[in-house]
Order: structure tokens, then C-alpha cells, then sequence
């Protein structure tokens, strides 16, 4: 591995409540593992309400905000950080629209949910959310820096 080489695109993936509860963890792991995504961090977590807020400080003039952080902040979410060339957009793709019962079947909301309020999944919009996103819910020493096996074969 070169000294200096580039980092590789990062982004933001949480699994909410609803999916922790519903026992999706593995199923939405295994879509992004498959792709060829790498994982580089993971944990566990139960944010407080005030937490919830910040990660959702775009939506705070939305009607939807109050119900959104109460429901984030309900239950165990399963933070991410996943690696790889395009996984910003790519990842959204993955996701599928914000709004289930419009998401394509093949992505995950499409797949696995029905109402806006319970869509199981967040990732990052873009190159600025997603370096903040990660910022607010890991701390540096978190995230691993790795060389998979698999790499090689995916590039
Ligand atoms: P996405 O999660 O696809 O990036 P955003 O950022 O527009 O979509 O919305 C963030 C979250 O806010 C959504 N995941 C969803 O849980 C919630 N949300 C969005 N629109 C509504 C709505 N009309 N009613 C209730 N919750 C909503």
C-alpha cells in the first residue's frame, strides 16, 4: 500500500430502531458487505433525544422533527461506517427512496418497509453529511483503517 494514498469515499449508514427491533441487522449488513463495500466501524447505540436532534438538525423546521428524534432515540440504532468507491450515491441507491411505498423492490425500503415514519434505514445525501455524520457519531479512534482481502478483487 502506498504511504500516501488516497482515502477511499466514506459515508454514514444507521440502522434505526425499527430495524434493530425487527431483527433486519444482518440482511441490510449483507447488502452492503456483498457490493464489495468495506466496513471500516459499527457500534450499538441508544441516542438521547438531544443527540437525535443534532444528526436530524436539517429537518428542525419540519412538522415531522419531534416525532423523528423521539423515534430515533427510542431504541438500540446500529451506526456505520462503510468504504468504497462511489459509496455515497451508490449506498442511497442501495437504500432506496426516502418514502417506502415509492422505493423500487430490489432496495432495501423497497424491500423491507411500508411507511415513511418506519423507513429502517439512514445513509448520508452527500460528501459534506456524510464527513459530519461520521464526525457526530464516532470518534476518530473508532474508525479502523484496513487493507480487506476482498479489495484486490473489487478494484
Ligand atoms: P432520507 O432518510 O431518505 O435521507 P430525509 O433526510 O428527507 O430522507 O428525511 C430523514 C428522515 O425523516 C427519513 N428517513 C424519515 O424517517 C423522516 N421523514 C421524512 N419525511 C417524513 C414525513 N413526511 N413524515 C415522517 N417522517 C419523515
Amino acid at each position: 500500500q502506498e504511504a500516501h494514498a488516497a482515502q477511499m469515499e466514506r459515508t454514514f449508514i444507521a440502522i434505526k430502531p425499527d430495524g434493530v427491533q425487527r431483527g433486519l441487522i444482518s440482511e441490510i449488513i449483507a447488502r452492503f458487505e456483498r457490493k464489495g463495500f468495506k466496513l471500516v466501524a459499527i457500534k450499538l447505540v441508544v441516542p438521547s433525544k438531544a443527540f437525535a436532534g443534532k444528526h436530524y438538525h436539517d429537518l428542525k423546521d419540519r412538522p415531522f422533527f419531534n416525532g423523528l428524534c423521539n423515534f430515533l432515540s427510542s431504541g438500540p440504532v446500529l451506526a456505520m461506517v462503510w468504504e468504497g468507491e462511489g459509496v455515497i450515491r451508490y449506498g442511497r441507491k442501495l437504500i432506496g427512496a426516502t418514502d417506502p411505498s415509492k422505493s423500487e423492490p430490489g432496495t432495501i425500503r423497497g424491500d423491507l418497509a411500508i411507511v415513511v415514519g418506519r423507513n429502517i434505514i439512514h445513509g448520508s445525501d452527500g460528501p459534506e453529511t456524510a464527513k459530519d455524520e461520521i464526525n457526530l457519531w464516532f470518534k476518530p479512534e473508532e474508525l479502523t483503517n484496513y487493507t480487506s482481502n476482498q479489495e484486490k478483487w473489487v478494484y
